[in-house]
Formats: C-alpha cells, structure tokens, sequence
C-alpha cells in the first residue's frame, strides 16, 4: 500500500543522483523501480497528504472520452493540464501579450513576473472556456493520451481504439498475455505533435483467479506531485475495467524508469515523510444504466472513507 510509495521517496532521497532536467529546476534522480499495491486492501490514494481525487477522476475521465482538449477539463474546474496548452498559445503568431517566455520558472523567481502570469493565465482560460473557435485552436495538446488510447492513427490510415480493444480482449481472452495499450508512438514523439509525450507510455493487464490486476511502465515520474496521481489514476482504470468485465480487482504494479523528486520539493517529501499512515478509503463505482465506462460521469465514482494528513504545497515544473 501507501508504505511502497514511502519508500520510494526515502529511496530517493537516500540514493538519488543530483540531475539536470528540461525544466531547469534540477531533481534527485534514479533509474528503475517497482512498487505493487493490492487494490483488494484499499484504495491506493495517499493518506499522508490529501490528494485531491476529483481531479483524478476527471483526468482519467477525459482520457477515456479520448479528448485531448483542456476544454473539458476546465469545465470540470481542473487546472492540471493548462501549462502545456498556455505554452502553445504564448509560443504562437497570434498571441502579442507580455512576454511569457520560460513562464514556469520565471512565475517561481519574480514576484512581478507571477502578477503578469496569473493574469495571463486567467486571460486564456475564459477564453478556453468561452470561445469554441479558440479552444479547438489553443486548448487541444495534439496526440496526447486520450488519443493515443482510443484513436491512434496508423501511417496505413487505419484508426485503432486501444481500450475498447483491450476491454474486448480481457471479456473474450482473459488469458492472453497480449493485453496491452501503449500510449507511445513513436511518429508523434515530436514538438509539433504532442504537448509532451507520454509518460505513462505502456500498460498491461492480467487476469487470474477471477481477478484484474494491471502493470504500468512510467518512462519518467514526478514522484512528489506526479506519482500519487498517477497510482490513483491506474487503480481506478483498474477498477472501471474490472467492474465492466465482472471481474475483481487484483494488483495494480507500477514500475517507474527515471523517478525524481524535483529540488523544490525536498522539504515537502520529508514533511510528509514524518506522518503517520491512516486507513485506506475505498471505492464505489455507480454505474446504472450506463452500458460501458466510456458513459462515466464524475458523479458515479465515489469514494468513501477518505480522511488523510492536511494537502502540502508545491510548484509543478513545466
Ligand atoms: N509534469 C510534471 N512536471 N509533473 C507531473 O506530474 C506531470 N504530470 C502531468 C503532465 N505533466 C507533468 C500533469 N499532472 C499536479 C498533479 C498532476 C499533474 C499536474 C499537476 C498538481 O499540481 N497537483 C497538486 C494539486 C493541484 C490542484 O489542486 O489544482 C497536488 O498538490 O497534488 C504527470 O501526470
């Protein structure tokens, strides 16, 4: 459970390597990681800090739906994608606003700057929000996750929806060992093409003893604010799967490739580390009339039981 991520941060910290990254903030890095969590115990969203689970559920929401515009999300008063679409928009011929170059950064160093920032922010977000016309331009990530999943283009031209595919496969050949979607490919990994490309670049499912479990390869996580998001976000995955095939939940395992703790959020992580773990909440999935996962609401995923530690602050690194 929770322990595993635990000792992921204190493996971090206590071996970690001093590394550059692309954002310029610098992180305690190492390569190659796992950690499992039985879904049969709990839900496994963190207990040593609120994580704010709605966020969660629309982020994998909006996935499903295949949509890769933050329109969607912004309706559902989620901000966590809006960087990287605002980066589209500074960058672009149409915007003539103050400069926003290396905005992440900057925002973090200069009080003045953050003044300019935040309204700037605002400016594009209402926009988003209330000019269709714009939001097809500036608020879509390109070939991001959403479309990765359930519309990915082969260069024959076909159109391939993974997880209805894979969904298919888990109800009529549980037992394969092809049980795969991949979010990474290859022709897209490209500026031009995608935002960012993926970071959760392959899962797999397996089914045994009348039981889902399923593994992610993560090429590169933020193990601060990235990774509690990520766990919860595949052990609901997991459960929405399991709960359309009738089938349990088994394990959800997480293997990581570069796992990072940004320099700005070493306090934070041993902050956390000092708390006391508390009971796991679990999950209750209201699904009704609905006929697939793809019809989900917000509303029919509720969790239940969830009391944890006082949420911790922290800058997101662009
Ligand atoms: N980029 C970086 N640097 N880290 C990531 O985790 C990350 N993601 C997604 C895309 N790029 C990334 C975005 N996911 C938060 C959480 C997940 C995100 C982005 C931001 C975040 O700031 N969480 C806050 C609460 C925010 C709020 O309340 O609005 C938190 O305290 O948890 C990897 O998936």
């Amino acid at each position: 459970g929770e322990s595993a991520y635990l000792d992921l941060c204190r493996h971090v910290l206590n071996n970690g390597a001093s590394k550059g990254d692309r954002t310029g903030t610098g992180t305690l890095s190492t390569f190659g990681y796992q950690m499992r969590f039985d879904l049969g115990q709990g839900f496994p969203l963190l207990t040593t800090k609120r994580v704010p689970f709605r966020l969660i559920t629309s982020e994998l929401l909006w996935f499903l739906k295949g949509d890769t515009n933050i329109q969607y999300l912004l309706q559902h008063n989620n901000n966590i994608w809006n960087e990287w679409a605002f980066k589209n928009w500074v960058e672009s011929e149409e915007y003539n606003g103050p400069d926003m170059t290396d905005f992440g950064l900057r925002s973090q160093e200069d009080p003045e700057f953050k003044k300019l920032y935040d309204h700037e922010m605002e400016t594009f977000k209402t926009r988003i929000l209330e000019d269709n016309e714009f939001a097809k331009m500036y608020g879509d990530l390109g070939n991001v996750y959403g479309k990765q999943w359930r519309a990915w283009e082969s260069s024959r031209g076909e159109v391939i929806d993974q997880v209805k595919d894979v969904i298919h496969m888990i109800k009529n050949n549980p037992e394969s060992r092809r049980l795969i979607v991949s979010a990474w490919n290859p022709e897209d990994i490209n500026p031009e093409r995608a935002a960012l490309p993926p970071c959760h670049v392959l899962f797999q499912f397996y089914v045994a003893d009348g039981k889902l479990s399923c593994q992610l390869y993560q090429r590169s996580g933020d193990i601060f604010l990235g990774v509690p998001f990520n766990i919860a976000s595949y052990a609901l995955l997991t459960h929405l799967i399991a709960h359309e095939c009738g089938l349990q939940v088994g394990e959800f395992i997480h293997t990581l490739g570069d796992a990072h703790i940004y320099s700005n959020h070493v306090e934070q992580v041993k902050t956390q580390l000092d708390r006391d773990l508390k009971d796991m909440p679990s999950l209750k999935i209201q699904s009704n009339e609905k006929e697939s996962i793809f019809d989900l609401d917000v509303e029919d995923i509720i969790l239940e039981g969830y009391d944890p530690h006082p949420s911790i602050k922290a800058p997101i690194a662009v």
